[in-house]
């Protein structure tokens, strides 16, 4: 660690009136799950693509999770999909998991990829369907109980791909009448995240297409229920982080998954595309956390900060390390943010001054500030090196191809 470096950015950051014992704290209570489909081979909408050293089960997944966290100490959780991560004993999968310093995250539901789902699950017309879809989801429910996770992490791909193919509204009364009865077996500590995509599997009509549909959702079904915010699922140009703030006001964004996006849902390494859309998403976020009122500040503390990335075309666990190292750079960037300035200018309707205050922090270098926090939190400085010089991806190549996939 170069510490004249170091010391500079103190000297900086301390003339700028910013808190960088606060800016520590906070980058060193961040948590960022990583999904376990992240691990196991993926592809595009035309083919998955197999790797040599995948995970061949659900265990695989989390011994290379536990290689994301060991080298950058703030991803001790693991989203799990069902039946992708189906196994006979979960109790032996947290076990597992705990032996390598994990948590199993989010259950995620997979309501999209069983030939009884072609025209949809909870939404279908068909009352046998939909009873398969609200049963699998409670056995979703089970498996959080058994493995003490307290998120059940819900996207549904249902719609309709023609005008007239169903009922919209009849639709959202089954999809309502489902989730009514998945709400009521959450035990009190566990939450229902609602997620949202506008289009894709189906091309017409999406049953929860935007944050609006899964907003209302979770209202009628009571304050267990918030949304989830993939930031690939939107429209080209949707202000993201409007939608952030807006949610957070209402108390209700329950979480994130993050990735790039191009076009649409490209499930793409975190802020490879648009990093300064991740860092706004931060600035309402701490801007909230600043707010006078406590429901809001509590919804922004509880927030679960997830990645939903996942492509075929670069190593699985280099990616996910440079997923999370983004989502971690941007962070602090927006913690370097001089609100009470940003507050000034707005007072004042200083437009330059606000827009100022807001992109300086996005234009520091914040190299010197993550290489202590790592230092003082016992991990590499470099967890991207650190990984690459383990040989644990030579290791694993022992694994072959064709291993667990979507
Ligand atoms: C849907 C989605 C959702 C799924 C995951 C595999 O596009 O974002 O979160 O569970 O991808
Ligand atoms: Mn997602
Ligand atoms: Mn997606």
């Amino acid at each position: 660690m170069n510490d004249s470096a170091y010391a500079l950015f103190v000297q900086q950051q301390t003339d700028r009136g910013i808190d960088l014992e606060q800016v520590k704290t906070r980058l060193k209570a961040l948590k960022i799950e990583t999904p376990s489909w992240g691990y196991g081979d993926s592809g595009t909408r035309f083919k998955v693509f197999q790797q040599v050293g995948v995970p061949r089960n659900p265990f695989e997944k989390f011994e290379d999770a536990a290689q994301v966290h060991r080298v950058t100490g703030i991803c001790p959780s693991v989203a799990i999909h069902i039946p992708w991560d189906k196994v006979e004993d979960y109790k032996q999968l947290q076990q597992h998991a705990a032996s390598l310093g994990l948590t199993i995250g989010a259950i995620n539901p997979n309501l999209f990829q069983d030939d009884d789902y072609i025209f949809g699950s909870l939404c279908n017309s068909n009352q046998a369907i939909r009873k398969k879809a609200t049963e699998h989801m409670l056995e979703c429910v089970a498996v959080a109980r058994e493995t003490s996770s307290s998120l059940l992490s819900l996207w549904l791909a249902d719609g309709t791909n023609y005008p007239g193919q169903a009922s919209i509204r009849q639709r959202k009364h089954w999809l309502l009448e489902a989730l009514n009865e998945v709400y009521q077996a959450l035990e009190p500590q566990m939450r229902l995240l609602i997620e949202y995509k506008f289009f894709e599997p189906a091309f017409y009509h999406t049953d929860l297409g935007d944050w609006g549909m899964a907003y209302n959702t979770a209202l009628k079904l009571g304050k267990q229920a918030q949304v989830l915010v993939d930031t690939g699922h939107h429209a080209q140009g949707t202000n993201v982080e409007q939608i952030v703030a807006y949610l957070l006001d209402e108390q209700c964004l329950g979480g994130f998954h993050f990735n790039s996006r191009k076009y649409a849902d490209d499930d793409l390494i975190v802020g490879a595309i648009n990093p300064y859309e991740l860092f706004l998403i931060f600035y309402q976020i701490l801007d909230a956390l600043s707010d006078a009122e406590a429901g809001v500040r509590q919804t922004a503390e509880n927030i679960a900060y997830m990645i939903d990335q996942s492509h075929c075309i670069e190593p699985k666990i280099p990616a996910m390390i440079r997923s999370v190292l983004n989502v971690q750079t941007q962070y602090a960037k927006a913690l370097l943010i001089n609100l009470a300035e940003v507050r000034a200018a707005q007072e004042k309707q200083d437009v330059l001054a606000a827009e100022n205050a807001v992109r300086t922090a996005f234009e520091l270098d914040v190299t010197p500030l993550l290489q202590v926090v790592r230092e003082e939190m016992g991990v590499p400085v470099d967890p991207m090196a650190a990984y690459l010089a383990s040989g644990y991806a030579e290791k694993i190549r022992a694994r072959g191809k064709g291993g667990a996939s979507w």
